[in-house]
């Protein structure tokens, strides 16, 4: 039987290297989320809420970093309006292929179409609702304003973009201690200290956290008429911007 349960970083690693979503990580990947992110399975769940308030007819709806399409899958389950596209983007071959596989039902409202590309590289177009469910943090944060004005700019007026993602704050010590008690919540979860630290320095180079007030500055300055936090816990916080 496969192993599903996330071991990664749990014997010592004699020569690290950067995080990479292999097929190691897509293979463990449920498991990886739920233990590592407070509040994905709320966040998924909300997605399915938002997406049945917000999606609007003949549009598409982009899920982009989409891993093992886990928001997609939650946007079909909330659609309710006819004719729209769900389109998944994730840059790892191992995420996308296995996402192919999944059945989905003749019944169900909208296809979905996966794409291994770069998010960076595709043209986006009449968009009602917009994921980055964890994504833009391992996006070079140069390449981070362009990539939000042009997501910005495909979206209907009242459509909407939803952003996840793990922050820092400016406070020193307000910033150390949400990281600890994250590290708790790890702990909590059954992780060791040694999977905690190595996996740590392994994203050190490849997820690089920005404020909650340089995301919502962004995605005003983008284009989006409002944007606001709606979800937090610890240093992990999903916003909603409104075109
Ligand atoms: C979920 N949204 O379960 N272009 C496309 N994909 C990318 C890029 C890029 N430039 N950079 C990283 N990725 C998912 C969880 S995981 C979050 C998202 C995490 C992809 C990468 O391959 C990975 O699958 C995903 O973004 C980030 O709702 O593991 O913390």
């Amino acid at each position: 039987m496969i192993n599903t349960t996330d071991r990664i970083f749990a014997d010592i690693i004699q020569k690290p290297a950067d995080f990479v979503f292999d097929e190691r990580v897509a293979s463990v990947f449920p498991d990886m989320v739920k233990r590592s992110i407070p509040g994905y399975p709320a966040i998924i769940d909300m997605i399915e809420t938002l997406t049945s308030r917000y999606a609007q007819p003949g549009t598409n709806l982009y899920d982009l970093g989409c891993s093992l399409g886990a928001a997609s899958f939650a946007m079909l389950n909330g659609l309710k309006q006819d004719n729209c596209k769900i389109i998944a983007i994730d840059s790892s071959l191992a995420m996308i292929e296995q996402c192919k596989r999944i059945p989905i039902k003749n019944s169900a409202p909208a296809a979905i179409e996966f794409y291994c590309d770069d998010v960076n590289n595709i043209d986006y177009h009449n968009a009602s609702v917009i994921i980055l469910n964890f994504t833009l943090q391992f996006i070079e944060p140069k390449l981070r304003d362009n990539l939000l004005i042009k997501l910005a700019s495909a979206i209907k007026p009242g459509g909407i973009l939803i952003l996840s993602e793990k922050v820092k704050f400016d406070d020193k010590e307000v910033n150390d201690l949400l990281i600890d008690v994250y590290h708790a919540f790890k702990k909590a979860n059954g992780y060791s200290d040694l999977e905690i630290s190595q996996k740590r320095t392994a994203l050190e180079n490849v997820l690089k956290p920005e404020t909650i007030e340089t995301h919502l500055n962004r995605l005003l300055s983008a284009g989006f008429k409002t944007a606001e936090v709606w979800f937090q816990c610890f240093n992990f916080t999903s916003m909603i911007a409104i075109k």
